[in-house]
């Protein structure tokens, strides 16, 4: 008997142990328009980031991972559905009154994870759209994250520079005084108070293109709101927000697998951080929202070490998209740029085809399970769904989410190889394989008007070797048309490949589809 008893426990301990080494939580750390090169352990030198650099020191870092987009939407997009967002119309940049554009019950990386029995949240930017059309943000806000996987979500609906200014919780804009309902509007004027445009006496810091429509917490914004005052954002408060809610949600699911995405707004425009950091970097304020955005990195691993959990969790660091320097406000970041390099080695930025576009920070850490070092594969955040389907054996279904890939054995340093080849995506796509990338005839203006960021359209075909050129300076395409012709056919290919399997909805609102 009491051997039976022993022998009943043992095994009770091996597949609690089983377990936590099967289910790590997963927690994916993610900066709005951070560079390859904006933090110190990518090479930045004019600006210091000790504890994302902690975390490349003690995971993996890895050289050549990619967004699924140089644009936020169809980056996040991508990531979530494993589809590319160039097949499916309706997933560029969202305005803040968009529907949903995921199709409610369809498979996202969160309903994989969720199946796997983890508890999922999401904490920070969403900008893919909520609710339908024509949503009342006084009521129910759905469908959203709740209907796509989702158990819990603290949102900041689309961006910092769009209106609504308020953070939606499950289901319900948070702190709304029902006598002061909440309207908004991206097509015409509403409500009573001054705008951007009409009072820039009002405004702390001054747009340098567009985001001169209403104001809230003393920043003009795109698009109206009126009402809601309440509920409204407090901008330098938000990084401690976010955190909070994240600690909150880390420590009432510490005792069972969850996965957490925790998506900040920084280092977005506007920028303005709390007052700890402001003025504490020599980049000015891009800088000091860039320290803002290491502290919450600092803060959520301290979190995690406190409540045991450090070998019991994946995490992953890394961007929606390129950078941007001068995003929409005369903010200062420009002067004080100096010689650092937001993108790195890469040419391009946010908006870009060209590698700066998409090429981003992404480390790995799970102490004991992914051996510290760097990593050349090719990887990408679309492949996440069919990546973390495998993780936690599950059977994937391809047809769902077309463009992922199990890069498994990559991502946890197993294997030194990830993709045979890849599609980029800004304002067109571009090919991916071995040192090769190509960009065909794209017609178009050189530079982004408001930026000035090099897009990568070219009227004939561009071809780089990325091993010898990895700033993209020396188009070779005539040198070999050979291989021009061939990735040529494969880009066709992916494009004829069928990207409507999934449902995805048509008919979502389009501010700057791409
Ligand atoms: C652009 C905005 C830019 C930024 C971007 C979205 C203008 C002139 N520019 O349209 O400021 O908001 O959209 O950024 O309005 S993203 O990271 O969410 O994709
Ligand atoms: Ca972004």
């Amino acid at each position: 008997m009491r051997n039976l008893v022993f022998y009943l426990l043992a095994i009770i301990c091996f597949c609690s142990q089983a377990q936590s080494v099967e289910k790590p939580n997963i927690v994916i750390l993610y900066a709005d328009d951070l560079g390859y090169g904006d933090v110190s352990c990518y090479g930045a030198t004019r600006i210091q980031t000790p504890h994302i650099d902690q975390l490349a020191k003690e995971g993996l870092r890895f050289t050549d991972a990619h967004c699924g987009s140089a644009t936020c939407t169809p980056s996040r997009y991508a990531m979530l559905t494993g589809e590319y967002a160039w097949r499916k119309k309706g997933t560029g940049i969202l305005p803040g009154d968009a529907p949903l554009i995921i199709e409610p019950g369809r498979t996202t990386l969160a309903s994989v994870l969720r199946t796997a029995g983890y508890k999922t949240g999401i904490i920070g930017k969403w900008h893919l759209g909520l609710g339908r059309r024509g949503l009342d943000w006084n009521s129910d806000i759905k469908p959203g994250p709740l209907e796509l996987g989702f158990d819990y979500c603290f949102l900041m609906p689309a961006t910092g520079d769009r209106v609504p200014c308020v953070y939606v919780e499950n289901h319900r804009v948070i702190g709304l005084d029902p006598k002061d309902p909440l309207k908004v509007s991206f097509s015409e004027y509403i409500g009573d108070e001054p705008t951007g445009k009409d009072h820039p006496e009002l405004l702390k810091v001054k747009p340098s293109h567009g985001h001169d429509q209403s104001i809230v917490n003393g920043i003009s914004r795109i698009g109206y709101m009126s009402g809601g005052h309440a509920a409204r954002w407090v901008d330098e408060d938000m990084a401690d927000t976010y955190v909070k809610k994240a600690t909150a949600f880390i420590e009432q699911h510490k005792r069972e697998p969850f996965f957490l995405y925790f998506t900040t707004h920084d280092i977005h425009v506007p920028r303005v951080p709390h007052a700890r950091f402001a003025g504490k970097s020599a980049l000015g304020v891009r800088g000091d929202v860039t320290l803002e955005f290491d502290w919450c990195v600092g803060e959520l691993l301290s979190v995690l070490k406190r409540n045991g959990l450090d070998d019991k969790t994946l995490i992953i660091l890394s961007s929606d998209n390129g950078p941007v320097v001068d995003d929409g406000y005369r903010d200062g970041s420009l002067e004080k740029l100096g010689d650092h390099k937001p993108a790195g080695p890469f040419r391009g930025g946010k908006y870009s085809l060209f590698e700066g576009g998409t090429r981003v920070p992404f480390i790995v850490r799970w102490p004991g399970h992914v051996q510290p070092g760097l990593s050349s594969a090719l990887i990408s955040q679309v492949d996440f769904p069919a990546t973390f389907a495998a993780f936690t054996g599950q059977v994937f279904d391809a047809r769902t989410s077309p463009d992922s890939q199990n890069i498994l054995p990559a991502l946890l340093g197993k294997s030194p190889k990830g993709r045979t080849e890849l599609v980029e995506h800004a304002n067109g796509i571009a090919l991916r394989e071995g040192k090769w990338k190509f960009m065909d005839r794209h017609p178009g203006p050189k530079r982004n008007a408001e930026t000035g960021i090099e897009l990568g359209n070219d009227p004939n075909p561009q071809l780089y070797d990325l091993t010898n050129d990895p700033g993209e300076t020396k188009n070779v395409a005539d040198a070999h048309p050979a291989q021009v012709q061939e990735m040529r056919a494969l880009l066709a290919a992916e494009r004829a490949k069928a990207g409507d399997a999934t449902g995805g909805r048509k008919d979502a609102a389009i501010e700057n589809d791409q």
